[in-house]
């Protein structure tokens, strides 16, 4: 996989790579980058309720440490970068919730620190690029392994655990909210993700 080469359909998830998976050592580097919201913004939401309404069934509600972020009607929780095996790619989970009665849908996303963030679906086992992803009015739809998950590619500088990544999610709303994941290696990123 090179650097800024446009990411195959089909190729092996790095993210599923967990054997090579390792904490760079002694790195301690950290995007500055300030989070901003860039849609309509309204106080952040309690954790708590969000909590038991997105992990559900799951035992033990511990405080997610993934990113939150909120615009009017859009919350995204649970944002997460594991730690890449790949300098140069990465995947990003979260989940979308759509708190209005009118069908919403993922339709873009970048970020600061890579050339392209794009959507994909793991299907099968391998990965497609897909160009929007929906959410249910009053609904939810989790970007988490073995489903969808975002694709960072040509990442600028090498992720460490520390780091924070923010991302740009666009909507078909014409809402963008900027939410802030943390790089955590992969168990303690995918820890506290719901069931796709
Ligand atoms: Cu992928």
């Amino acid at each position: 996989m090179g650097s800024g080469q446009p990411v195959p359909n089909e190729q092996e998830h790095p993210a599923g790579r967990l054997s090579t998976i390792a904490a760079p050592e002694g790195r301690s580097s950290s995007w500055s980058l300030a989070a901003r919201r860039t849609g309509p913004s309204q106080p952040a939401p309690a954790l708590g309720p969000i909590c038991l309404l997105l992990l559900g069934a799951v035992a033990g509600c511990r405080s997610p440490r993934g990113g939150t972020a909120a615009a009017a009607n859009l919350v995204v929780s649970h944002a997460v970068v594991p730690l890449p095996p790949s300098p140069v790619e990465a995947s990003a989970f979260l989940v979308l919730e759509n708190r209005s009665a009118t069908p919403n849908a993922l339709t873009g996303s970048q970020s600061p620190v890579a050339d392209s963030v794009v959507m994909h679906e793991m299907t099968g086992g391998r990965m497609t690029r897909v160009t929007r992803i929906e959410i249910p009015a009053h609904g939810r739809v989790a970007l988490v392994p073995g489903s969808y998950h975002l694709m960072l590619a040509g990442i600028r500088r090498p992720l460490a655990i520390g780091d924070t990544v923010p991302i740009v999610l666009r909507f078909a709303s014409g809402e963008a909210v900027t939410v802030r994941a943390p790089v955590l290696r992969y168990t303690d990123a995918v820890n506290d993700l719901p069931e796709p």
